[in-house]
């Protein structure tokens, strides 16, 4: 089997009257001889996250034809939806696959996307049909027909995550999924502070959560170590504040239009970013910056190790109250989603009322800007207010400060320290990470249930589940993608599939299968051994992705 021979697979359709691309493709394998192993037919159960009700047809319904056409619900959120797809499929396909628009889209031979908000599935769940006659994706929202798409990449041949074309038959196995997520907060966290990373990485990092049908970006964009947005009143909490990083590196910061260039990309993909700026505690960067917030009102050294809890903005001092409302009202500004993280966690310099206080003053700053206030669960013994989110990192379910902060009315995202934690190490011998929490597996990631996990806290004050990676270690996006992946797949899962499709065995096994996706698209990731990794297939022209824990630093 050979490659297509077009490096622009989108600029150069097959001219009409050619022989089709399966034609070619037969031929290419009768002269050249298969490189690529047989890909294995795929089972429509064969998702991650496991999809919330499989009605499995045919093993083989339908076949992408060269000339199939995406049509979509005439509405500029589905064709964005169409043309989203269509874009994952042409490079690998190297089919023109035109979007066009229709008042009842049919599949007719292609595939077609139907918006529809009578359809009973939910702002985010999504209905996917493919029988002999093609693709029907069902949903009420833009959001559903994403995921739809999400579900429908990962039932072709893995070759399809390919840059360039290849000859393949692009099989779909026939059937029903009807869908929809456990809970509605699904994310993951980059730590930009510790060290900076390019809004390139950070877009990188927004298409893996998209894959596995996360919703939320939390950017940790300050810390000790380094300020990394621009707050127009207070510049030199970048242009000082936000030229350390941790060890010897230049650190960096995003300007308003890095930051919502990621806000706009992950949009597209049905992300919310949730920025953080991190109160009181973890600002040595920021007194750096302006001694006026600093309790003795002098300047610190500018910090860039990996210590906590020795830094705090005064928390008696008005002035210091200007500055959150000013930088929060800025980073409000550029936010279009409803949450503003203020951190909160290991202030250990500002203790009992102290504390209670200066939150109680934070979280009414972002209620009186619209937004609704996250923060660590050290939040948890101050005053409840309308909506307060806490974030969970225990690595104890017995919390009675935290079921008490939710029985006055917080709701919890379920981050665990030993179960969610990305930056913790695999194995002993994962060349980067920590391991104050324990060493996190695959397993380990998977197997612990959102919904029961805090002792006394019922799964309806559980809004989701979140990812965190610090970065103290990480330094790189071949970095992030080792902890990242698999372990994201794992939390995604949590986060999106009923609790009855549970099942490290099965899991294990749909995991395995991600594994040439990742590889195809050259994507980093940590081949654990508990996983059972299928022969990664050579990709004609393509780099070999890095796949081990050993990739280079
Ligand atoms: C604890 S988790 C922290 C971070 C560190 C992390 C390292 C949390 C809210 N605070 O400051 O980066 O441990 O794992």
């Amino acid at each position: 089997m050979s490659t297509i021979p077009s490096p622009s697979p989108a600029a150069t359709p097959l001219p009409t009257g050619e022989p089709s691309a399966a034609t070619l493709a037969r031929a290419a394998e009768r002269t050249a001889g298969r490189l690529l192993a047989p890909s294995a037919p795929h089972r429509l159960a064969d998702v991650v996250p496991a999809p919330q009700r499989v009605e499995p047809g045919p093993v083989e319904a339908w076949v992408l034809p060269s000339e199939a056409v995406v049509v979509a619900s005439a509405d500029p959120a589905a064709l964005a939806v169409a043309e989203q797809l269509a874009e994952l499929l042409r490079p690998a396909t190297g089919y023109p696959l035109p979007v066009t628009d229709a008042t009842a889209p049919e599949p007719a031979g292609g595939i077609a996307l139907l918006l529809d908000d009578t359809a009973d599935l939910g702002a985010e769940g999504y209905r996917l049909d493919i029988n002999t006659d093609g693709v029907r994706l069902t949903a009420s929202t833009a959001a559903g027909l994403f995921y739809g798409v999400q579900t429908l990449r990962q039932l072709l041949p893995a070759t399809i995550e390919s840059a360039v074309p290849v000859s393949e038959r692009w099989a779909l196995p026939g059937g029903t999924i009807i869908d929809a997520p456990r809970f509605p907060y699904r994310g993951a966290m980059l730590d930009v502070a510790r060290h900076f990373f390019a809004v390139e990485d950070v877009l990188r990092m927004i298409d893996h959560l998209a894959r596995y049908k996360l919703n939320h970006l939390h950017l940790h964009l300050t810390d000790d170590q380094g300020w990394r947005i621009t707050v127009d009143s207070w510049p030199k909490l970048t242009t000082i504040g936000g030229a350390t990083e941790v060890g010897d590196g230049p650190g960096g910061h995003y300007t308003k239009a890095d930051y919502a260039r990621i806000v706009a990309y992950a949009a597209a993909r049905h992300i919310t970013v949730v920025p953080e700026i991190d109160l009181p505690g973890h600002t040595n960067s920021a007194l750096v910056a302006y001694p006026q917030l600093a309790p003795d009102k002098i300047a610190p050294p500018p910090y860039t190790g990996t210590e906590v809890g020795f830094s705090y903005v005064d928390p008696a001092d008005d002035r210091t109250y200007d500055f959150i409302t000013d930088v929060l009202g800025e980073v409000a500004a550029l936010t279009p989603g409803p949450w503003l993280h203020i951190g909160g966690d290991e202030a250990f310099k500002v203790k009992g009322e102290t504390y209670t206080g200066f939150v109680e003053r934070v979280q009414r700053i972002v209620a009186d800007l619209g937004k609704t206030v996250v923060g660590w669960h050290q939040l948890a013994p101050a005053a409840h207010l309308d909506g307060r989110v806490l974030q969970w990192w225990g690595t104890n379910g017995e919390d009675p400060t935290t079921a008490d902060a939710v029985r006055r009315g917080a709701r919890l995202i379920l981050s665990p320290g030993n179960h969610a934690y990305l930056d913790m190490k695999y194995a002993p011998d994962t060349p980067i990470g920590h391991d104050w929490a324990g060493l996190i597996d695959v397993r380990k990631a998977y197997d612990w249930d959102p919904g029961s996990h805090v002792a006394d806290v019922p799964t309806t004050a559980v809004l989701g589940v979140e990812a965190p990676l610090w970065t103290e270690s990480v330094t790189s996006l071949t970095d992030i993608e080792l902890l990242l992946l698999p372990r994201l797949p794992a939390i995604a899962e949590l986060g999106w599939s009923p609790r009855e499709t549970h099942d490290w065995a099965g899991f294990r096994d749909r995991l395995a299968g991600q594994g040439p996706r990742l590889a195809a698209a050259g994507i980093t990731f940590h081949r654990a051994p508990e996983i059972p990794w299928p022969t990664t297939p050579t990709i004609p022209g393509q780099r070999p992705a890095p796949q081990a824990d050993t990739a280079p630093r």
